[in-house]
């Protein structure tokens, strides 16, 4: 299949991630994917593209214009205020407070962030907005007809809700793309989030909605990031009642248990019979990756792949985490090479 890919991503390049009660070298980093795009070169998965230009209108259509601003402008602000460091929040809208946005750069990251990790720096903005263009490519390339494409983005996109940032993601990409799908004619649209991490920004965005579907195999909450949502009673509100789906898993989890969740989640996609198929595509499951605690192995995601074929809809990969570095490229291509395998045959 196509890949669509920008060397941007390199604008993301942090130098601190607040990581156990520490500033350590972000797990998120360039190097991810550049490991990916050599894989995919080096495996002849297909042709690599650069993005078209969508601007900014479908990225408004997901996220608000005051945090788009925030996003743009946060890390020169936060060094004419005298800060030395990476832009993190030290702040938080917790429990019973106001909710009233400050005016301070200091108080704005706190209301602006759902986690602390995250740095905000500069090029990150250039980064997210054109990872959210190496997306919307991939979605256009399935609207044009194609069975499957690889939308490499970086930064990942499935933490970001309308208005927050953290979990390592700024915009989120998967939503973007359900929204243009949908804003172009299409009735129905899946999202299939297989990340570790639980898609809290997705489904907090299409949470009150019919039109996309959100399934997510993840970590389960009370054990792993973003710890706060993502547990299987949450399945949707209003017009979405029943249309959110999570498949909260725990430590050790390995590939067979977690290949019957995937069915499952196949077959509420195969009953909702949408138009166009999402996978937020994060290789965290990994049994090394450092940071989670499900036991995939590299073969594992060949068969994952060809499984998502097998549900016969045009499918989008976008690319979310993964963490072990060095086998992320690996892991990846094998997801797009099984479900090109099940295509061809
Ligand atoms: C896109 C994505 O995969 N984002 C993940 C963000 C995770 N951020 C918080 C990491 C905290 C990890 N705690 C690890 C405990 C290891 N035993
Ligand atoms: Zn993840």
């Amino acid at each position: 299949m196509e890949t669509i890919y920008s060397e941007k991503h390199k604008l993301r390049d942090a130098k601190t991630e607040l990581f156990g009660g520490k500033l350590v070298q972000p797990h998120e980093r360039p190097s991810r994917a550049e490991f990916v795009i050599d894989r995919v070169r080096k495996t002849d998965l297909g042709p690599v593209s650069d993005p078209d230009e969508f601007g900014m209108d479908p990225i408004f259509a997901i996220h608000e214009d005051h945090f788009v601003e925030f996003l743009k402008t946060a890390p020169a602000r936060w060094k004419e205020a005298g800060f030395e460091g990476e832009a993190i929040p030290t702040t938080w809208v917790a429990r019973r407070m106001s909710g009233i946005r400050p005016n301070f750069i200091e108080g704005q990251l706190g209301y602006y962030a759902l986690a602390g990790e995250t740095s905000l720096t500069d090029g990150t903005w250039e980064a997210a907005y054109a990872s959210a263009q190496v997306a919307l490519t991939g979605a256009e390339r399935i609207r044009a007809g194609a069975r499957g494409v690889f939308s490499l983005c970086r930064p990942p996109g499935h933490h970001a809700t309308a208005d927050m940032y953290g979990g390592y993601c700024f915009l989120n990409n998967a939503a973007i793309c359900a929204q243009h799908f949908v804003d172009n004619g299409a009735r129905r649209v899946a999202i299939l989030d297989v990340d570790f991490h639980h898609g809290n920004g997705t489904q907090d965005i299409f949470y009150d909605r019919d039109d996309v579907l959100f399934i997510s195999l993840h970590g389960d909450p009370l054990e792993a990031f973003p710890y706060h949502l993502g547990h299987a009673s949450e399945t949707g509100e209003g017009a979405g009642a029943g249309f959110n789906l999570n498949f909260p898993m725990p430590p050790g989890t390995s590939f067979d248990v977690w290949r019957a969740a995937l069915a499952k989640a196949l077959d509420c996609i195969a009953d909702y019979n949408p138009d166009f198929l999402i996978i937020s595509l994060g290789v965290d499951t990994f049994e090394t990756d450092p940071i989670s605690f499900f036991k995939l192995k590299s073969d594992d995601f060949t068969t994952l792949g060809a499984d998502i074929a097998a549900a016969n809809l045009p499918t989008q990969f976008i690319m979310e985490g993964g963490y072990d570095v060095d086998e992320i490229g690996v892991n990846a291509v094998n997801v797009l090479q099984g479900f090109d395998a099940v295509v061809a045959s």
